[in-house]
């Protein structure tokens, strides 16, 4: 069974928040600030793990988060950063907001990696805010917080390989006999046009995925479309298993067909590898009939491998004859640079809203520095102050009517408002 979608929650780490603290040295009554900055918050991070196959895992578990940062200390110690959290992912995983159901990631490659959401910053320690005016700043800027984010994950299994040929030949056959799928065999004509996947295990680290692809002439024939989900499975194939029916009477016919509708059907797929394969070599008389078209595959500088889905006879050969195709086609995706992804939300934009209370102000960037202040530290408030004037919002609170008293919510801050800057120091 293949699960192939999931929701999940990450939410990456908080930096640790800055140090507000003075050096203590003998015979000084107040040394300088050497408050330390908060470490980093680790990052969400998805990594494609090439020995996976479904989404499984991530029924069961839906809430993942990367570690905090950790606080600043004294002597301009920075905190320790909070550790990252690796999810493995599955080949072909595709990661939706789940909100607006736009792509955030495709993951196809092995080694693939994007950062979803990076960690928060740390705070500044208060070592950071000195200056020739402020030599003894008492504040600090608590951590960044972490960036969550719902996802939909979307398991679109990639098959390696490809299983074409005649109705008949023994595809649905083939597929059920060597992986973990379990293909209708012998419904044809044409009950679906979606190929079926299945997994095949040849040793304990090389697996590969097959795609028994049904439609391509049952489907051409009977005049059906072959829908998207269809087209880009042969597609991403890299490796073809040509079944040939062993029972045909004449196989080589079969086969010059199915290349035909192949190539008619997209170029691209005419030019795949093939491996050849008479099947049913379990009947009576084949042998021979095996070694006159071998003979005539041989003239094409072919080469045709012989199987039957009933005894099993020749198919582990086939399989690792395929692995070995697949593995000398080189991968086109990178694997060396690893994408960050980045909300495209305009962060200083705002919104203030006239609530029975008072006024709410909504907005990222405003949200986050609240989020960051150490409301009960002067100096932290009066740069919390410079921000909302910088932003702008503060003439526009001003425009509206806000009165000395009244209640200004940020977040999750009730603030009250004040037009008294009392000059400190
Ligand atoms: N004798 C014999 N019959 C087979 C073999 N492989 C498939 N068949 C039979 O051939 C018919 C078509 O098989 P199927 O897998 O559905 O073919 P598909 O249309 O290519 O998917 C079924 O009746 C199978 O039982 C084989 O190796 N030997
Ligand atoms: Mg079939």
């Amino acid at each position: 069974m293949f699960v192939d979608e999931a929701e999940i929650q990450v939410l990456s780490g908080k930096g640790g928040d800055g140090m507000v603290h003075f050096r203590k040295e003998k015979f000084v009554n107040r040394g300088g600030p050497d408050g330390g900055d908060g470490g980093r918050g680790g990052d969400i991070i998805f990594s494609v793990n090439p020995h996976l196959n479904t989404l499984y895992t991530f029924q069961h578990n839906r809430l993942y988060f990367a570690e905090n940062g950790k606080k600043g200390g004294p002597k301009n110690q920075t905190g320790k950063s909070g550790e990252s959290l690796i999810i493995d992912v599955p080949p072909g995983t595709i990661i939706y907001e789940r909100e607006t159901e736009r792509v955030l990631a495709d993951l196809t490659g092995e080694g693939q990696q994007v950062v979803l959401c990076s960690g928060g910053r740390g705070g500044r320690g208060n070592a950071r805010f000195a200056n020739s005016r402020h030599q003894a700043p008492r504040m600090a800027e608590r951590g960044e917080p972490g960036t969550e984010l719902e996802l939909h994950l979307e398991l679109k299994l990639i098959a390696d390989i490809g299983i074409i040929g005649m109705p008949n030949a023994g595809k649905s056959s083939m597929l059920a006999a060597v992986t973990n799928a379990k293909p209708k065999i012998a419904d044809y004509p044409f009950t679906t046009l979606v190929p079926n996947l299945g997994v095949a295990i040849l040793s304990d680290d090389v697996s590969l995925v097959l795609a028994d692809i049904p439609g391509l002439i049952e489907g051409a024939h009977s005049g059906v479309g072959l829908g998207d989900t269809f087209l880009k499975h042969i597609q991403r194939t890299k490796v073809l298993i040509h079944v040939l029916d062993g029972s045909s009477t004449d196989a080589m016919a079969d086969f010059s067909q199915i290349n035909t509708e192949l190539s008619l059907f997209d170029p691209k797929l005419g030019e795949k590898p093939q491996i050849v394969v008479l099947n049913k070599m379990d009947m009576p008389g084949m042998d021979g009939k095996y070694k006159e078209l071998k003979k005539q595959f041989k003239k094409m500088k072919l080469e045709l491998f012989s199987c039957s889905t009933v005894t099993h006879q020749n198919l582990k050969e086939i399989l690792w004859q395929a692995y070995h195709l697949v593995e000398s086609i080189p991968e086109k995706t990178s694997v060396l640079e690893m994408p960050v992804y980045r909300a495209e939300v305009d962060e200083k934009a705002y919104t203030v809203e006239q609530t029975p209370e008072g006024y709410m102000i909504k907005g990222v960037a405003i949200e986050r520095a609240a989020e960051m202040t150490y409301w009960d530290n002067f100096e932290s408030i009066r740069r919390f102050q410079r921000i909302l004037q910088a932003l702008g919002i503060t003439d526009a609170l001003r425009e509206i009517g806000v009165d000395e008293g009244d209640v200004v919510q940020i977040g999750s801050y009730e603030l009250e408002w004040s037009e008294q800057f009392d000059d400190y120091e």
